[in-house]
């Protein structure tokens, strides 16, 4: 044990904290981390180039542009990420070898590949979401909701698809899913029907749960959203639309801390959510005026939404993933940096009194409550992360040497 690492657990200990139980509670939380960092989006099916509202601006040397390419970034990146590890793949990242299968056709045998890479680098699962967007058949900026009965069919066949793939990928790592549901459906302007379009959501929806799947195995989640760029004035798909959907059908929310009106918190529904359902999903990231999807930073809003995780007991609840892409800097430290982020929220949710803060609160002191809740925000947090960093064999702040390197080494070579 380091000696500033001593200094700091009898420093917490003054506030009835154990940095022991912390470090280890850490290091079994897991996280998942979305792919498409590495290739802005991009896909490997040759799906098309990025649509649906979302964007990935910049222009950064090293894009990931294959299978190969995409699995080296990953494997250096995720080197420099503590904690336990899953992989968030959308479905356009099947990989094809050639065969030309639409998305409504794809099948567990196209993630195979994925399969054996993600246990050769010892990731704990895989988590997977279709991929509704940057595909011919959104024909008018609509998938599930498209009035033209053959584009709805086909996307509800890509959906029923997609629930057999995660299957596949809960048997092979003996622990659910996450098949999370987004679409980019809705209008620039001013529609003139909102309802209709939601009612076909609502049909399609319906048709992909028919199936018979293993909800122990493969957890459904819908994700809401405000609005896109060149979506500004309907989503079919909205927070209400989807909470009712998924409390009369017994699936899961997923909210992504950038789909929300600016003054609404995502740090705030997770307890709403907790109140009424067994599971709640994330996709954190971080919108800057808009669902820009920049690096997660850590913020006063990661560390309350972390925090709510932690002092609910919830981190067999909540399941955390990770949703941003920036192409304006290096890509691998753009993962890391916002996967880091991501366990020291949590970490800092874990440091916390949590007990006693709540005591303070039912009992209505709310002054000491505030001096307390002030003074922790300066205890040496920092050394217990160090701690951690060590004892997961990772480096410590000079993890960006790592990185350069590979941009030289690497990187700089795809031109
Ligand atoms: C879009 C949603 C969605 C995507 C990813 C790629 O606004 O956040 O989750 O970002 O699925
Ligand atoms: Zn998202």
């Amino acid at each position: 044990m380091n000696q500033i690492y001593g200094y700091a657990k009898q420093a917490y200990d003054a506030y009835g904290v154990d940095t022991e139980t912390a470090l280890k509670k850490l290091a079994e939380i897991p996280v998942s981390v979305h792919c498409w960092q590495g290739d802005d989006v991009i896909g490997l099916d040759g799906g098309g180039s990025l649509s649906g509202g979302i964007q990935t601006t910049g222009n950064y040397p090293g894009r990931a542009r294959n299978f190969e390419e995409l699995k080296a970034d990953i494997q250096k990146a995720f080197s420099l990420m503590p904690g336990k590890k899953r992989l968030n793949l959308h479905a356009s990242y099947a990989i094809l070898n050639g065969e030309k299968v639409d998305r409504d056709k794809i099948k567990p045998e196209h993630f195979k590949e994925w399969v054996e890479f993600a246990k050769e680098i010892g990731l704990h699962g895989i988590d997977f979401n279709p991929t509704m967007f940057s595909h011919k058949n959104v024909k008018d900026g609509l998938s599930l909701s498209s009035p033209d009965e053959n584009i709805r069919k086909f996307w509800v066949e890509h959906c029923k698809a997609c629930i057999r793939i995660a299957e596949y990928f809960a048997d092979e790592f003996h622990a659910p899913t996450l098949m999370n549901i987004w679409i980019p459906d809705g209008y620039k302007d001013v529609p003139a029907d909102r309802l209709s379009p939601r009612l076909r959501l609502k049909k399609s929806l319906d048709e992909i749960l028919s199936i018979d799947y293993d909800r122990n195995k493969v957890i459904i989640a819908v994700e809401s959203k405000v609005f896109g760029i060149g979506v500004e004035s309907y989503t079919v798909g909205s927070n209400e639309f989807y909470q009712n959907y998924a409390a009369k059908n017994g699936i899961c929310c997923l909210l992504d801390n950038g789909h929300y009106h600016p003054l609404e918190y995502v740090s705030d529904k997770i307890p709403a959510l907790l109140a009424f359902y067994d599971r709640v999903a994330l996709h954190v990231t971080r919108g800057v005026r808009w669902d820009s999807d920049h690096v997660v930073l850590f913020e006063d809003e990661l560390k309350e939404i972390a925090k709510e995780i932690i002092r609910n007991d919830a981190a067999d609840k909540v399941m955390i993933g990770l949703d941003y892409f920036d192409a304006s800097i290096n890509r691998l430290a753009a993962w890391v940096v916002g996967q880091r982020n991501m366990q020291k929220a949590l970490l800092w949710a874990l440091l916390q009194p949590n007990g006693k803060l709540k005591k303070l609160q039912d009992d209505g002191n709310f002054t000491e409550l505030m001096v307390l809740q002030e003074e922790l925000k300066t205890l040496p947090f920092e050394a217990v992360w160090a701690e951690y960093l060590e004892r997961q064999n990772m480096p410590g702040a000079d993890w960006y040497e790592t990185v350069k390197q590979y941009e030289q080494t690497v990187l700089i070579k795809r031109k």
